[in-house]
């Protein structure tokens, strides 16, 4: 006889916070957002703190390493995306572990031999007007010269002329070696007047180029995430399938943390990759899911899991409850597994940190899913509405769009996170969509963290687990959630949610 599990299926959308009393030192400069990402002993600390309680979903379309950069120095944690070659993700791995604050990867490269044209083109692409010229057009080739607005205008000069004819070669560029340090490099390009250094290693080879304006940069992110050696750290998504050579090559890059991904995560699949993993790499923290339920988070935290994500079929782009009927709002599951949690500390002394990932469309609903025990959130629409996501960015009647497409939609094709039998996607689990550009992701979360100790502010809370112990919540009605918004028509100001 089939069950029915008691209580009703809810989202965010549905709760209110209460305001609780605010005490005088309960302010926004007061509040802390640190939060455990790793399993440890209850009343001790995590292995790995996050500095701001939010991941990017391990998703093409979400977690490029320019994203992860981003995140990291807000203090997050971007987890690289599997779907895709082991080599190619281990790349990413390493992009982030080796990025310096002020010490920048070029992206506009080209050869002698492409065109003015090309050149053109890609400067649109990338925004940036300042070009390296290198031997295979690469970021990391020997660089042969630069190429920057003040040397090449596109209604100047043929677009069908080489790059070689208006670049600047390298015996007439200064550059530094690769032990510079920022300062050094700073102290140059103010003695020398010079807006960009490249730094070359003994070959030859481009390694970073210096910008005049990115020297104060570091000073902005008094957050970051880093490991010991002051490198931001970075997590990656891996699956069931190929684990067993996927797994050394990243930890091998310096991966800080691993996520089991999978659509699905209840299953012996599961447990039997994390029990591998945890036997072969007990140094490194490594999470699973997704569940919805107290049965499946303890199934995957005796697995092993150093923390476990959450959320079935609440995603923006996912249609797994239209296509296989199965999932839970993501309200109630983030309740359930949370209480889950909780027992599984009392009874075993371990805290096994949760993650709500998925279907958080306005800040507040962060703020909801904090408070009802998650210790961080994964976010794939928040984050692809960035400049710093790989999305295209595209012009639309209202403004600027960004490409935002699912793992399970056929653009992606992850069979191996949408586990239907063999390899390969008999049928969507996601769509292919847009979201509206947001801009820079600095200032987009500077907002959104501002917004979400207000909220705290409110609950009287300045730590996550003071707000997690104190806050209370109330079921909103139809007619109250219609009286939620205003009522009065706004001046006609562009809508980022
Ligand atoms: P959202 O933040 O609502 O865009 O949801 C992102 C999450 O949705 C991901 O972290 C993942 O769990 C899930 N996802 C990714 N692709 C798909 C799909 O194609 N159905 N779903």
């Amino acid at each position: 006889m089939v069950q029915i599990v008691e209580g009703v299926s809810r989202t965010f959308n549905e709760f209110l916070l209460l305001p609780n009393r605010t005490r005088r030192d309960c302010a926004p400069a007061a509040v802390d957002l640190r939060s455990p990402l790793l399993r440890h002993v209850a009343g001790e600390a995590s292995p790995i703190e996050l500095r701001t309680p939010f991941t990017s979903a391990i998703m093409q379309a979400v977690s490029s390493p320019e994203l992860a950069i981003a995140l990291a120095r807000n203090g997050g944690l971007g987890f690289l995306h599997h779907n895709r070659s082991i080599e190619d993700q281990v790349l990413d791995v390493r992009a982030v572990k080796n990025f310096k604050a002020g010490f920048v990867v070029s992206d506009t490269n080209v050869r002698p031999t492409d065109t003015l044209g090309h050149l053109r083109d890609l400067m649109q692409r990338t925004g940036h007007s300042t070009a390296a010229v290198t031997h295979d057009g690469s970021h990391s080739g020997r660089l042969l010269g630069l190429v920057t607005s003040r040397d090449f205008h596109p209604q100047r000069h043929d677009p069908g002329a080489l790059v070689s004819s208006r670049m600047v070669p390298i015996d007439k560029i200064p550059h530094a070696r690769e032990d510079i340090t920022l300062s050094q490099a700073n102290a140059r390009l103010w003695d020398e007047r010079l807006d960009c250094l490249p730094v070359l290693d003994e070959t030859g080879n481009l390694q970073h180029l210096v910008f005049r304006s990115d020297y104060t940069d570091n000073k902005r992110f008094p957050t970051q995430l880093v490991d010991d050696n002051k490198r931001l750290r970075v997590g990656a998504g891996v699956n069931t399938h190929d684990y067993r050579e996927r797994i050394p090559a990243l930890v091998n890059a310096g991966v800080d943390v691993l996520c089991f991904d999978s659509s699905d995560g209840f299953s012996d699949w599961q447990a039997e990759a994390l029990t591998w993993t945890k036997k072969h790499y007990p140094e490194i923290g490594v999470g699973g899911g997704n569940v919805v339920d107290s049965d499946a988070f303890t199934f995957l935290a005796e697995a092993g899991a150093d923390f476990v994500k959450v959320g079935v079929g609440g995603g923006s782009i996912c249609i797994t409850r239209d296509q296989k009927g199965i999932g839970r709002g993501q309200a109630s599951a983030v309740l359930d597994v949370a209480a889950a949690r909780d027992a599984y500390r009392d009874e075993t002394g371990q805290y096994v940190p949760i993650c709500s990932d998925g279907g958080l469309v306005h800040d507040y609903h962060m703020a909801l899913a904090l408070a009802m025990g998650a210790d961080f959130v994964m976010m794939g629409r928040y984050f692809a509405r960035f400049d710093q996501a790989p999305g295209a960015k595209l012009p639309t009647r209202d403004g600027f769009a960004k490409e935002y497409w699912g793992e399970g939609s056929n653009r992606a094709r992850n069979w191996q996170r949408y586990g239907q039998g063999g390899s390969q996607l008999i049928f969507e689990e996601g769509v292919d969509g847009y979201v509206p550009y947001a801009g820079d992701l600095h200032e987009g979360l500077a907002v959104t963290i501002a917004k979400i100790k207000a909220t705290m502010v409110s609950c009287g809370a300045t730590t996550l687990p003071e707000f997690q112990s104190t806050a209370r919540l109330v079921l909103v009605s139809e007619q109250s959630f219609q009286e939620s918004h205003a009522t009065v028509a706004a001046r006609d100001t562009p809508t980022l949610d």
